[in-house]
């Protein structure tokens, strides 16, 4: 048997042993943190522990299951357990390479791209022909294992105002800053949300504008889980502000940002074409989750992880073995989300119905761990590999941004 194997048929018996268990979770940063703890070359490819098709078990319709006043056991979500034999590589076009960790992508008026770059905290300015040219460094920001400058979104009304969205993680804590890139850069940013609880793990870190031009930001809980539950903490949420900071009026908590919570560590969120809001989010051992995010629900951790049926807290809608997935972050195009996926060298194509999620189909955009997937004003998908991020072995040229049709 080889390393991969042995590593992936423990993970196979920890997650059977977790559900025999009855709803009893690791809480431990463990596996579960951004990605693996182990090389990429250890989860590359699949392994005879994992000899089928990604099965869906329950409702083979894939439609969602919701806690329910009901005594009567309810179907999984739409659950992947496996990676594919073979999975073909997808034709791409690379636009960018010799990146460290690129983590954001917001595309300006223009069509070129904000890039962040987690660990040096470089803000690079994109062209989809590939010219690359650094902006500068934000100051204050204070690396961890997982933290760093993060997330990056454009301003609705960047043709007017300049403004430039950042999550940012420094000594005391994470934060959103605005401002003009001028401004981000000189340190002049602009506080817009502070003191979301910061942790070498789980520090979340994605901000993204809404359909109704709202700023959403998704946070971890910094590896302390009963923060996902504390609705006066800032960990383990989504937030949803005005872009000056102020909080909407219609937030479901009066004065809070806290549009959802019981999250362990988002970075993915999207809307599809009906306006609904999906988010990805890493597991600890057991189960990554996709879930359909709506104001005020609960969603469960660190009481559970995956499908609970718990009462007061919202299933998800596709729930993937942490080996297979690991994601972070998610685009909606074409009809599907695609996942980022930091474990498995995949991007998880997963097909959005009205009615809920259809069977995820495993994808390979690029020889790499993926982190993030942007969907591009031209209509093309954006993916950053991830190799460089202490999780895995680059290769000359890592890290890249793969130009892909979805
Ligand atoms: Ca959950």
């Amino acid at each position: 048997m080889t390393p991969r194997s042995r590593r992936l048929l423990a993970v196979l018996t920890t997650a059977a042993g977790v559900l025999l268990a009855a709803g009893c979770t690791d809480t431990s940063a463990g596996n579960g943190t951004d990605g693996t703890d182990t090389p990429t070359s250890a989860v590359s490819s699949t392994s005879a522990a994992t000899t089928s098709e990604q099965t869906t078990s329950g409702d083979a319709t894939g439609s969602p299951t919701q806690p329910t006043e009901s005594a009567q056991p309810q179907p999984a979500a739409v659950t992947v357990t496996s990676l594919p034999e073979d999975i073909d590589l997808t034709d791409s076009r690379v636009i960018a390479e010799n990146l460290q960790v690129p983590w954001g992508i917001a595309f300006l008026p223009d069509g070129d791209a904000l890039v962040t770059e987690r660990d040096t905290a470089r803000l690079l300015r994109v062209s989809a022909d590939g010219d690359v040219t650094p902006l500068g460094t934000v100051p204050g920001v204070t690396p961890t294992s997982e933290g760093g400058l993060l997330g990056v979104a454009v301003s609705p009304t960047y043709a007017d105002d300049e403004t430039v969205f950042i999550y940012v993680t420094t000594e005391a804590d994470n934060r959103v800053l605005s401002g003009t890139v001028e401004d981000l850069v000189e340190g002049r940013g602009t506080p817009v949300v502070t003191g979301i609880p910061r942790g070498d793990v789980h520090n979340g870190g994605r901000v993204e504008f809404g359909p109704d031009e709202k700023l959403y930001v998704t946070t971890g809980e910094a590896n302390q889980p009963d923060l996902a539950q504390d609705l006066e903490s800032l960990g383990g949420k989504i937030l949803r502000v005005n872009p000056d900071g102020s909080i909407p009026t219609d937030n479901p908590f009066d004065g809070s940002p806290v549009w959802s919570y019981g999250h362990r560590n988002v970075q993915g969120i999207a809307w599809d074409d009906e306006g609904r809001m999906w988010e990805t989010e890493f597991g600890s051992q057991v189960w990554d989750e996709v879930n359909l995010i709506e104001p005020g629900k609960n969603y469960g951790w660190p009481d559970v992880e995956g499908t609970g049926n718990l009462e007061g807290m919202t299933n998800p809608y596709a729930v993937f073995s942490t080996f297979a997935a690991s994601p972070s972050g998610v685009a909606y195009a074409d009809g599907a989300l695609w996942l980022g996926a930091l474990q498995g060298e995949t991007t998880w194509r997963v097909p959005v119905k009205s009615e809920g999620l259809g069977t995820p189909k495993a994808v390979r955009l690029a020889e790499a761990r993926t982190r993030t997937v942007v969907l591009a004003p031209d209509g093309s998908l954006w993916v950053t590999t991830s190799e460089t991020d202490r999780r895995a072995t680059p290769e000359a040229g890592d890290d890249r941004i793969f130009e892909v049709e979805p």
